[in-house]
């Protein structure tokens, strides 16, 4: 007899090979007809057949193929195990409805996609001089396919420059743009005349940046 249903979680990238859980069907006759052998279902073998097996015999239920479990493919499986004695006649046999949760790993990196008003298919984006405050340059748009704290994302400009003529600004959770910053950086220079019989030239000056 196998229990009605059984639930177990399993974390994502069980490699090929690995054992999800083992059925166990008690049965109360004697000799052959005790023996019991474990199959999937023909619908569940249909379903999930590229992914796990039952062993008839041990009743392990073992990942076999698609690259172990992914969580972004699937993060449930539901499947149906029998369980059949072996007695010169089928007399009784039981099945056990089989949910397999997946969780989530970490397994897949931020991707960033650029998008200009450019048509020549590369990233270069012309930017005529003295363009405007706020022009725009570029639409940025990063996924992540995870779920949960492991699909979060931030992006920020990495330019090392002080004076780096654009900003990101982030229009949706994972959409950005990059436009043409206020301004970038202003040197002033004050010069003071002090007039006399001759006069003197007093010149100073500082760095002005502005985002
Ligand atoms: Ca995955
Ligand atoms: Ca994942
Ligand atoms: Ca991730």
């Amino acid at each position: 007899m196998l229990p009605s249903g059984l639930r177990c979680d399993r974390d994502e990238n069980l490699p090929t090979g690995s054992t999800v859980l083992r059925l166990h069907a008690d049965d109360a006759d004697d000799g052959a007809n005790a023996v019991v052998r474990y199959y999937m279902s023909s619908a569940s073998h249909a379903a999930v057949g590229d992914l796990f097996s039952v062993d008839k015999i041990t009743g392990d239920v073992v990942v076999v193929g698609g690259g172990g479990l992914d969580f972004e493919r699937a993060s449930t499986h539901h499947f149906e195990v029998c369980a059949v004695d072996s007695g010169p006649e089928v007399v009784t046999s039981s099945h056990v409805a089989v949910v397999v949760r997946v969780t989530d790993a970490n397994d897949n990196a931020p991707v960033i996609v650029v998008n200009t008003l450019t048509t020549s298919g590369t990233l270069v984006v012309d930017v005529v001089e003295n363009a405007a405050a706020g022009t725009f340059v570029g639409h940025v748009t990063v996924r992540d396919d995870d779920s949960g704290s492991n699909g979060r994302t931030s992006c920020s400009l990495t330019s090392q420059s002080v004076d780096n003529p654009l900003r990101l600004e982030q229009v949706f959770d994972t959409e950005y743009q990059v436009r043409i910053a206020l301004c970038t950086t202003v040197h002033v220079f004050i010069h003071a005349l002090i007039y006399g019989v001759s006069y003197l030239l007093y010149c100073s000056g500082f760095t002005a940046l502005f985002y």
